[in-house]
């Protein structure tokens, strides 16, 4: 209802009576003043005049869906948004959901308190300051094609970066770099049996307004915020609606018939390691080599001693010469 409510107040101009509010939704005239007051915890500031009503003056720079429907242009994502303030993970809540979810449902929060990163590492998500959101997807394909759904999300945040006036790279296969420092990440989580995609959750988190000093110190070396990059707030609403819109550009074609080419162009052009001397890291495992191109299935081919090899996305962190890029 209250999400009815703030629709009303952005569709009219100036000033809507309580009385009228009451009657257009079957609510007494207490219940409305309850959501009122409720909309406005949330940030969105209402101005009251007794005898004239209600009248929005400015909306909250959340990321629900009210706050960015007006620029989603999707078909496949975005079937429904589950809207959280704060959440352990929306990797793991959409893993909750997403049995009985439609593909295309997406958990959002303003804030994580345990963020996860790949191979149990943890995302720093401080409130209101980034986007976490995860999108459960459920491809009718086999289970090998997961590991491309990280650089399709990838490609998707670059992309929308794009729009957005922000250059990005990308240091294979999710990490997504911004003036030399890692902005953003993907996380990509399967269940899958016999042959079979249950479902997948793609995990995205971007750094968006955090300030210098709201970056953890064991990663100020590495982790940056657009804010940081750009020296200016960034709207993580209009962001968030472009991320979606070019998630779905992209996933369509994949969902169609397997076509990644457009989002692997994206990944090989914006690279931040081919033509680079790199280092795999798998495990304690350390092997120093060159990294050649990405191939048509998306794996890092990488000239060692011993010769070309094509490393797999899962288990691996790349790193070059010089530290992180
Ligand atoms: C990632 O892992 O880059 C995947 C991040 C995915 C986060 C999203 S948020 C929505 C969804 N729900 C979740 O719970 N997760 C997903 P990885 O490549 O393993 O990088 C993690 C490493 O990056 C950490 O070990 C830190 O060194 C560093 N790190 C942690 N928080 C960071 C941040 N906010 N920005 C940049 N680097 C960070």
């Amino acid at each position: 209802m209250k999400h009815k409510i703030i629709d009303r107040l952005h569709d009219e101009e100036g000033f809507i009576s309580g009385e009228k509010l009451s009657e257009e939704f079957g609510l007494s005239r207490t219940a409305i003043w309850k959501h009122i007051n409720s909309l406005k915890e949330d940030g969105y500031q209402i101005e009251s005049v007794t005898r004239k009503g209600y009248r929005l003056l400015s909306s909250p720079d959340l990321i629900n869906y009210d706050e960015i429907k007006g620029e989603l242009k999707t078909s496949i994502i975005v079937k429904r948004i589950e809207h959280f303030q704060s959440i352990g993970s929306t990797n793991d809540k959409a893993k909750e959901l997403a049995w009985k979810a439609e593909e295309g449902t997406v958990v959002v929060a303003e804030e994580q308190t345990s963020g996860k990163g790949r191979l149990g590492r943890s995302w720093d998500s401080p409130g209101r300051k980034g986007i976490y959101a995860s999108v459960i997807l459920k491809p009718d394909m086999e289970p090998s094609n997961a590991a491309k759904l990280t650089l399709l999300g990838a490609a998707a945040v670059v992309l929308a970066l794009e729009d957005c006036g922000i250059e990005a790279q990308i240091k294979w296969p999710n990490d997504i770099i911004v003036k030399g420092k890692k902005a953003a990440g993907i996380l990509t989580e399967m269940s899958s049996e016999l042959g079979i995609i249950n479902y997948i959750v793609l995990g995205i988190g971007i750094n968006v307004n955090q300030d210098i000093e709201e970056i953890p110190s064991d990663i100020i070396t590495k982790a940056t915020s657009l804010k940081i990059a750009t020296g200016k707030a960034i709207q993580r609403k209009h962001l968030f609606a472009q991320v979606l819109n070019r998630l779905d550009e992209l996933y369509v074609q994949f969902a169609k018939n397997g076509d990644m080419d457009r989002a692997l162009d994206i990944c090989r052009e914006k690279s931040a390691v081919i033509g680079k001397d790199i280092i795999v890291v798998q495990g304690r495992n350390q092997r120093p080599g060159h990294a050649v191109s990405i191939n048509h299935d998306g794996e890092l081919m990488v000239r060692f001693e011993e010769g070309l090899e094509h490393v797999i996305s899962g288990e691996v962190s790349i790193r070059t010469e010089y530290g992180y890029i």
